[in-house]
């Protein structure tokens, strides 16, 4: 498979409802596509870098000059067999996960494309259909959250996570808890709190959480097993997990008891195949992470929750909880048991909408092989 070329898109897209995390509110994303053409075909993939390097230190700022100036020539001159190829063409460079991964998967989605088989496939799935949940940021009031998870449960969601900060935690978890006793439920620090409040932590065990995600510093994996050994609810890693080694350590000083993958955060579908693998090595369940995606990444994400270790319901939610007009066809639909059915056919099974893709594009740059 030679690559021919490499285009990188900067779209903006408007979502449906605004997100907040401990770090931030977003109303908008700017969203970075990267499609690679061979032999006739063209493969997709979404870098999910953010507007600002706040969930991690990459942005799209850096991503999109790490792919122009380093990735992409490095693509453009080797000779690849398969989307496995590229992690060690990209190894020189340190650190840009996510850009990576964009790249990465966007070869992986060539791949399936000219082999006619379905990426789970090709990915090494086996499931017909996968569990979803929903993330729910922080609102204006807690009146404004209970409305939201009553629509996202009628939907037939599975799951509901909610963001938690200090001052957004236990008083909102009093009043989710009070109204629906049995739903499954977690939160997500994205590193609000520090080891000084060990003891308003210990009080999360009061509301039958299926796990706190990434409660501690985003760079930070021994003290999480600390915490991990006081309190009850299951510690799930999110931000610390860059790579296999990285579950591998946290998983044997005990420093987790689920992981959550991003195939951005990882670099790439490779690493995040590995991360599956070490997680599977020690009987601990995985999920999949969202970044906000479009269309593109969620369509990489359903087909990576294939995988047999992403046995807890994952942030994999239906295209119209984020946008009006998604740019893919079909959107992805979640079925009213809250489940998304994974087609048979080639590739993602979702096509690219161009003509969406073009409305939405501001910045578009193609580099072609020899002239790398
Ligand atoms: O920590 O999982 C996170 C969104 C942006 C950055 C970090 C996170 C999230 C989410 C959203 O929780 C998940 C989704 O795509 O719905
Ligand atoms: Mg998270």
């Amino acid at each position: 498979m030679k690559i021919e070329s490499v285009t990188l898109r900067e779209l903006h897209m408007p979502l449906v409802h605004f997100f907040e995390t401990s770090f931030g509110r977003v109303y908008g994303r700017r969203i970075l596509l990267v499609s690679v053409e061979s032999e006739g075909v063209r493969g997709w993939g979404e870098c999910v870098a953010g507007e600002d390097p706040f969930y991690s230190s990459e942005w799209i700022e850096t991503a999109w000059p790490t792919i122009k100036h380093y990735l992409a020539p490095a693509l453009l001159q080797a000779e690849v067999h398969s989307g496995r190829d590229c992690a060690a063409l990209f190894a020189r460079v340190r650190g840009h996960r996510m850009a990576k991964a964009g790249l990465e998967n966007a070869v992986w989605d060539t791949e399936a494309k000219l082999k006619q088989e379905p990426l789970w496939k090709l990915l090494g799935g086996s499931r017909r259909e996968i569990a979803c949940g929903v993330s729910i940021g922080i609102q204006d009031n807690p009146e404004q959250l209970l409305q939201k998870i009553e629509t996202e449960l009628a939907a037939g969601y599975r799951r509901i996570k909610i963001k938690v900060k200090p001052g957004w935690d236990l008083n909102v978890l009093e009043k989710i808890r009070a109204r629906w006793a049995d739903i499954l439920l977690s939160v997500d620090a994205n590193s609000a709190y520090t080891l000084d409040q060990v003891e308003h932590l210990l009080k999360f065990d009061a509301f039958k959480l299926l796990m706190i995600e990434q409660p501690l510093w985003d760079d930070e994996i021994y003290l999480h097993a600390r915490l991990q050994r006081a309190i009850q609810t299951a510690i799930c890693l999110d931000e610390s997990i860059h790579q296999a080694r990285d579950a591998d350590f946290a998983l044997e000083i005990g420093a987790c008891r689920i992981i959550n993958i991003k195939v951005g955060r990882v670099g790439g579908f490779t690493e995040a195949k590995k991360v599956h693998d070490v997680a599977q090595q020690h009987g601990v369940p995985v999920w999949c992470g969202g970044m906000l995606e479009s269309g593109v990444g969620r369509a990489h994400n359903i087909a990576l929750s294939t995988l047999e270790g992403f046995r807890l319901p994952g942030d994999v939610s239906a295209s119209k909880r984020y946008w009006t007009q998604d740019i893919i066809e079909p959107e992805v639909e979640v079925r009213d048991d809250g489940m998304i059915a994974i087609s048979d056919a080639p590739g993602t099974g979702y096509q690219i909408r161009e003509d969406l893709v073009q409305k939405f594009t501001v910045r578009e740059e193609t580099l072609h092989a020899g002239k790398a």
